[in-house]
């Protein structure tokens, strides 16, 4: 069967290979802090400048690393289907964008752009940020924050992604290990409108019996051979 609307996740694990660290690996982040002290409008609160550091680390870390062949793969597939692509990440990182994908969705935010919590505004953002920051909007002090999806934050652009997945034909989620929701349900949501779903990952992820199919192994080898 020929696909015509092709709905990608991705995770941490699509940008392990370019160096940057996953979450629940063994070595990941929530193994080294609390994602409660730092994934969350709480902790943010109780400690704003812990919060800061653990963004201005990672922004840094970003900024210093290169797409790999899995990213460079699904810019090829997006500019080579005839079809229709559409690319939801949960990574905040731009590794798509540098890989040239551009009909993308950062479910999760991004780290290249600062949220100001007194006028609403979300501007690009590069390097370091603090509560001395003045908004680059609204010039107030004290309220610029990581433009992030934290725990019980609602996600960017649902709606439009229920209606992609609705749509689709094909499902494929890659480098997630299923444990953060609403995006661990999308392989659901899109099998119930009789997309054919697969995983790509470097192991069995959490929602594994989900899927139509898998393939595991690291995204920079697996991905191109499937896409390509
Ligand atoms: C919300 C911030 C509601 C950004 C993150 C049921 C339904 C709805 C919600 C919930 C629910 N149950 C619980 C919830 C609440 C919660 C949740 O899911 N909790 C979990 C812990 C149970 N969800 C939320 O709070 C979400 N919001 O539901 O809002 C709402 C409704 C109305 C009004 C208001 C609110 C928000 C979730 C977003 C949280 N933000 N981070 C940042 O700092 O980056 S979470 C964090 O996890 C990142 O965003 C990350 O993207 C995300 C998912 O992690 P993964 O990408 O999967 O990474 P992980 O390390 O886990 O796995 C990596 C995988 O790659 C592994 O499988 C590994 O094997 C593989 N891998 C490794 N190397 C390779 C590889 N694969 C291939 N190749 C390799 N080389």
């Amino acid at each position: 069967m020929d696909y015509r609307r092709i709905v990608i996740l991705t995770g941490a694990g699509v940008s392990a290979e370019s160096g940057v660290d996953t979450f629940r690996d063994k070595n990941g982040l929530w193994s080294k802090i609390d994602y409660r002290d730092v994934a969350t409008p709480e902790g943010f609160a109780a400690n704003p400048a812990l919060v800061h550091d653990f963004y201005n680390m990672r922004r840094r870390r970003i900024a210093e690393l290169e797409p790999n062949d899995a990213h460079r793969a699904l810019a090829r597939l997006e500019r080579e289907f005839s079809g229709e692509v559409l690319l939801v990440t949960q990574n905040i990182d731009d590794l798509h964008e540098r890989a040239g994908s551009k009909n993308l969705i950062h479910m999760h935010g991004e780290h290249r752009s600062a949220l100001c919590t007194h006028c609403g505004d979300r501007s690009p953002w590069e390097g370091d940020m603090s509560l001395e920051t003045p908004c680059p909007a609204c010039a107030t002090v004290g309220h610029l924050r990581p433009d992030v999806v934290w725990f019980g934050e609602m996600p960017y652009q649902m709606e439009r992604i229920y209606d992609a997945l609705r749509a689709a034909d094909l499902f494929i989620s890659i480098g997630t290990s299923g444990n953060v929701y609403p995006a661990a349900q999308f392989v659901q949501e899109a099998g119930r409108a009789g997309a054919h779903t697969i995983e790509l990952n470097l192991e069995p992820s959490d929602t594994f019996d989900d899927f139509d199919e898998a393939v595991h192994g690291p995204a920079s080898r697996v991905v191109p051979s499937y896409v390509d």
